[in-house]
């Protein structure tokens, strides 16, 4: 065995007649330059070197390679580029072959694409992810994967990104062989001896003939045009993704990696491939809160949920689903049973789609008991309570949880504004209290506010993270604050939007602003969706304490005297058929909004759809900065994430503050002081955009800081 000198992160070792190549990169061999150049040095090695007959590729640590080094995006290039490796692997004229264990994911499936042979192990996930990246497969990616299992099994991978299994990328033909054990470097070695053995020729995958029946691959990219302009909303990479691969059919492979190579570098430019980077790695900071870093989580095996409302009972199912046992408590056994029905017709609905059998069901339905007595709480390790949003009740119920819960149980709030130091300070065991805020329907929206009160202890709050990822949520670490991050901006958006619609533009060219933005849904058609008579109560609430000075719009409350509370009753902002869940204008709501304004004495103008997203956005960012400022949100990110999690932020947008970053803070805070020459009071900009701005600095500096 001789161990020949290269980067550290690629390793190479001669093993009898095999150079063994390993990539040490953690976390996840991603292939940064120093890793593309040492792989680049190791083939050049094993084609000068006599004494090497075969190359075997292999990952250490989890993973095989997770694919380009997302960090080095929007960064000068450093050479070997990633395509340049890749050829000169497929051109090796010694026999390459790539053993893969966990991720081959992106670069790092055409790394072993460009091998000659491929074995995987169970449990390897392989797949072309860069769509979801913004971008496409640009190491060859879209010419070898078509070549090798056909153009609609290529295209199917790279439009949805998903992963497939090392039986499924067998039976793609993506791979050669199964690893029958889980030894990858004995599998790969044994794979290369047997290779040697039989004379197996080098065999290039830009050689490979699943494209020649040209009239079905030429359908197959027709179907996939047609279907992806339907369903890309939107986003620039997908249909250059068809461009790329309908090349794959009809020119030369250098051709087509040359246009590959063009359309790669225009998503690489695009706002989009920032935003979603952004994204990517926004939503694995947030799980990087300081208790999560000091603190250990308490034991987490069974939970509590108070309340079998629409809440506790998605809270429930979301608990039930990751396989958590879960004691509901309600007052009555007829509540009680109603919040076990609330639970059966998820699961229910799921069996009618066939996605659940009857006998899972009731494995999963066998986790779940109900009581009227909170004594049956005595051993939970955490409670959610999630009952009716009123102080009193809720210091209620956190009584009986200070009673009867054992010492150390995690006692949570699912309030979506209530003081939780309030509710805290009201039982013997502050420590233990903290807010888990969940959005409806709680068993599939994947956001999770972890709000933190002020004398929580540190792995009470690791344990809401440990939850949380149980869950599979996304959480977001937030302060104690009316509305916390998301409903605290919602509040302020939604009353610029309020203002717009009373100043002349409808709320139908609001929503088709707002949907054209990217969001799947404009404002008023949330209020339609979740009940304007929430928002209504909320707003009945605040009334004593609201700013008297301050610009309030009686638009909405005027549905809500008529009791139109949205899709529930048929009608709200819109009209809606028996039934239907899309809604239609409803000129009698028009005919409110001109009696509205004749009221408040204002002349309405017109609105361009420019305009109304320069607002809209404005103070929806304008919202955001504070809440960084007062330490509500950790940083700007996190912001970000509540709104792309939770309220349907466009992803390829990266949420609101990467967004004002794309825009240029100094553009937003113009915008925002030339709206206040008509609305002082509401358009005051946030002191954390102003210093911003004075220092030329923007949200992402805070990020990086943090
Ligand atoms: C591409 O390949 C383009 C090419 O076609 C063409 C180029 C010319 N780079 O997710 P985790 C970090 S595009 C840099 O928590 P898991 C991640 O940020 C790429 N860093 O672990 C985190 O850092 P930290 C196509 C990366 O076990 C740490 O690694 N590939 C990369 O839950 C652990 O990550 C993809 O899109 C990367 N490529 O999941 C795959 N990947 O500890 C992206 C991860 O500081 N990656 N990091 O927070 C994944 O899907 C998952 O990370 C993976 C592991 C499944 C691999």
């Amino acid at each position: 065995m001789t161990a020949l000198p290269s980067a550290d992160v690629v390793t190479r070792e001669l093993r009898g007649k095999v150079l063994l190549v390993t990539l040490d990169h953690p976390p996840v061999n991603a292939l940064s330059a120093d890793v593309r150049r040492g792989l680049l040095d190791a083939i050049e090695a094993a084609d000068a070197d006599p004494a090497v007959e075969a190359v075997l590729i292999v990952g250490a640590g989890r993973n095989f390679i997770a694919g380009a080094d997302i960090r080095e995006f929007g960064k000068p290039p450093v050479p070997p580029s990633l395509p340049d490796v890749c050829n000169r692997i497929e051109a090796c004229g010694k026999l390459v072959v790539a053993a893969i264990h966990g991720a081959a994911l992106g670069g790092g499936l055409e790394i072993a694409l460009s091998a000659h042979y491929r074995l995987a192990v169970d449990g390897a996930k392989l797949g072309l992810p860069e769509v979801q990246l913004g971008l496409l497969p640009g190491a060859g990616g879209t010419q070898r994967t078509p070549r090798l299992i056909g153009a609609q099994a290529a295209l199917d991978l790279i439009l949805s990104g998903r992963h497939a299994s090392a039986k499924e990328a067998l039976s793609l033909g993506l791979v050669d062989r199964l690893g029958a054990s889980g030894d990858t470097l004995a599998e790969g070695l044994a794979y290369v001896h047997e290779l040697l053995a039989g004379r197996a020729p080098v065999r290039r995958t830009r050689d490979a003939t699943a494209l020649s029946d040209r009239a079905a691959s030429h359908a197959a990219v027709a179907a996939a045009r047609t279907e992806t302009a339907k369903k890309s909303r939107g986003l620039f990479s997908p249909l250059k993704i068809v461009d790329a691969v309908e090349a794959a059919i009809d020119q030369p492979f250098e051709d087509g990696l040359r246009l590959e190579r063009t359309l790669f570098l225009q998503c690489l430019d695009s706002p989009q491939r920032a935003g979603l980077v952004h994204a990517f790695f926004a939503e694995r900071e947030v799980l990087k809160a300081p208790e999560t870093r000091d603190a250990t989580p308490r034991a987490l095996t069974t939970l509590g949920v108070v309340g079998g409302g629409t809440m506790g009972a998605g809270i429930a199912v979301a608990a039930l689903d990751a396989g958590l046992p879960v004691t509901m408590i309600e007052r009555d056994d007829a509540s009680l049973a109603r919040g076990r029905a609330h639970i059966e017709k998820v699961y229910d609905g799921l069996i009618a789609k066939g996605r659940l059998t009857a006998e899972k069901k009731a494995a999963i339905m066998a986790r779940w008991s109900g009581s009227t007595s909170y004594d049956a709480l005595a051993d939970t390790d955490l409670v959610i309570e999630a009952v009716f949003e009123d102080m009193a009740v809720k210091q209620a119920v956190f009584a009986e949880l200070d009673r009867v819960c054992k010492p150390g149980a995690v006692l949570a709030t699912n309030t979506s504004y209530l003081d939780i130091d309030g509710i805290a300070a009201s039982i013997s065991r502050p420590a233990d209290v903290i807010g888990l805020h969940f959005f409806s329907p709680a068993n599939i929206m994947k956001l999770l506010e972890v709000v933190v009160p002020k004398q929580v202890s540190a792995d009470v709050v690791a344990t809401a993270f440990e939850l949380a990822k149980k869950l599979r949520k996304t959480p977001v670490r937030a302060g104690v604050c009316d509305g916390f991050i998301g409903n605290r901006v919602l509040a302020v958006y939604r009353s610029a939007a309020d203002a717009m619609m009373e100043d002349g533009a409808s709320p139908y060219q609001i929503d088709a602003a707002v949907r054209a933005f990217g969001f799947a849904m404009g404002p008023f058609q949330v209020v339609d969706l979740a009940g304007g008579d929430i928002g209504w109560a909320s707003r009945k609430r605040r009334a004593a304490t609201r700013n008297p000075a301050a610009r309030y719009v009686h638009i909405a409350d005027r549905l809500c005297e008529r009791g139109w509370f949205g899709q529930k009753t048929g009608r709200g902002f819109y009209l809606y058929e028996q039934g239907s869940r899309s809604g239609t204008p409803d000129p009698e709501v028009e005919a409110i909004i001109d009696a509205e304004r004749e009221r408040a004495g204002i002349t309405p103008r017109s609105f361009s759809d420019e305009e109304i997203i320069r607002r809209y956005m404005a103070a929806m960012i304008n919202e955001g900065a504070n809440v960084v400022h007062e330490g509500i949100a950790l940083r700007p990110l996190d912001v970000d994430v509540t709104f792309l999690y939770g309220y349907g932020f466009p992803r390829y947008r990266g949420g609101p503050m990467k967004y004002a970053d794309t825009v240029g803070l100094p553009t937003v805070l113009a915008d925002i002081r030339e709206f206040a020459k008509e609305d002082p009071l509401f358009w005051q900009a946030s002191p954390l955009l102003v210093d911003l701005v004075e220092r030329g600095a923007d949200f992402a500096s805070l990020n990086r800081s943090a």
